[in-house]
């Protein structure tokens, strides 16, 4: 696939892509084997080969969280094998999420950094590729568990932790309920990002996100094309969209042919929007960074030079040193 190998080559920035969405199907197998998981090897291999619409995927985090990453050393473990993988497709810098409020059960926040970190500094010196840390808030939990995160992470600062996020389901879970967790992360200095707007009703999440909360990025973000007031406004606040073109609520919502034009994606890039592909759940997705650019191209139909503005703001909204940019762009 001669755009694929294109797509390989140049340097880029991963910034919207969770952990846990990032296991190989080897790895899994192993993990449920150590942590003797109440998970059959059948199961396991059903859920990696489903094929192409992948549902449930919060689903199988919860059952990661609950039964299976017992031990620090597994993320360890999870966070060097993604950067050799993401390596390989040409991601040169990755920020990884990560929740610690499901994992609360097993260790201490400060034990579930240092082990990530650990992991990051393996992949840098063995595959060159520079790796950062966003803790997330899991907005399942309460507004308490969110605080709790964010005072485990003042408390134990790293320099690889760099900002905080907001994730798991949007629907009944209004960001608004997290605001002392949000303030608090950024009286300390801490960049902010919020998964908003995926689908559904939500514009006013990302309306919240950007005005209450001080975001600097929206993980998706799609709904804003319902409010074209909203777009005007997050293109003169200069924010950037970390867009996932594989999101599965639209793989799940539209027919091929409609997908490629239907994509929100689309109108929010026409709305002047400041947007760029990421891979969210890689393994789970069955998709990679660079795949997920080749898709812009080839299937949402976006020029090479739409292409090219959408890496400028990739590397632009990477919150990480101009130094180490300089390094990878
Ligand atoms: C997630 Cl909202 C969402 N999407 C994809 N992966 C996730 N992991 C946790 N929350
Ligand atoms: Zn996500």
């Amino acid at each position: 696939a001669p755009w694929l190998e294109f797509f390989e080559k140049f340097p880029r920035a991963e910034l919207h892509c969770h952990l846990l969405g990032t296991i190989s199907r080897e790895t899994f197998m192993d993990l449920v084997r150590e942590s003797e998981a109440p998970v059959t090897e059948e199961e396991v291999n059903e859920f990696f080969t489903r094929g192409e619409k992948p549902v449930g995927v919060l689903r199988i985090f919860r059952a990661l969280e609950e039964h299976i990453l017992k031990k620090p050393e597994m993320l360890r473990r999870i966070t060097v094998e993604h950067m050799a993988s993401a390596r390989e497709h040409g991601v040169r810098y990755i920020e990884f999420f990560w929740n610690w409020t499901g994992l609360k059960r097993h260790f201490s926040y400060e034990a579930g950094q240092r082990a990530i970190i650990e992991g990051l500094r393996e992949g840098e010196a063995r595959y060159g590729i520079v790796g950062r840390l966003i803790p997330s808030i899991d907005r399942e939990a309460s507004p308490e568990d969110a605080l709790e995160l964010v005072n485990e992470m003042l408390a134990h600062p790293a320099d690889e932790t760099i900002g905080l996020g907001i994730d798991y389901r949007e629907t009944n879970h209004e960001p608004e309920n997290f605001w002392k967790a949000f303030l608090l992360a950024r009286a300390a200095g801490l960049h902010i990002t919020l998964h908003a707007g995926e689908f559904g009703e939500h514009w006013r999440n990302v309306e919240t996100a950007m005005d209450l909360l001080g975001a600097e990025r929206i993980d998706h973000g799609y709904t804003i094309t319902d409010n074209p007031a909203l777009m005007r406004h997050a293109r003169d606040e200069n924010v950037i969209f970390a867009v996932v073109p594989t999101n599965s609520y639209y793989l799940r919502t539209f027919t091929d042919e409609e997908w490629a034009i239907r994509h929100p994606i689309r109108a929010m890039k026409r709305a002047g929007l400041r947007i760029f592909p990421n891979s969210d759940d890689p393994t789970m997705h069955h998709v990679n960074n660079a795949e997920s650019w080749r898709i812009m191209f080839e299937f949402l139909g976006f020029s090479l030079e739409e292409i090219r503005e959408m890496l400028v703001n990739s590397i632009d909204a990477a919150w990480v040193d101009e130094e180490t940019k300089i390094r990878w762009s």
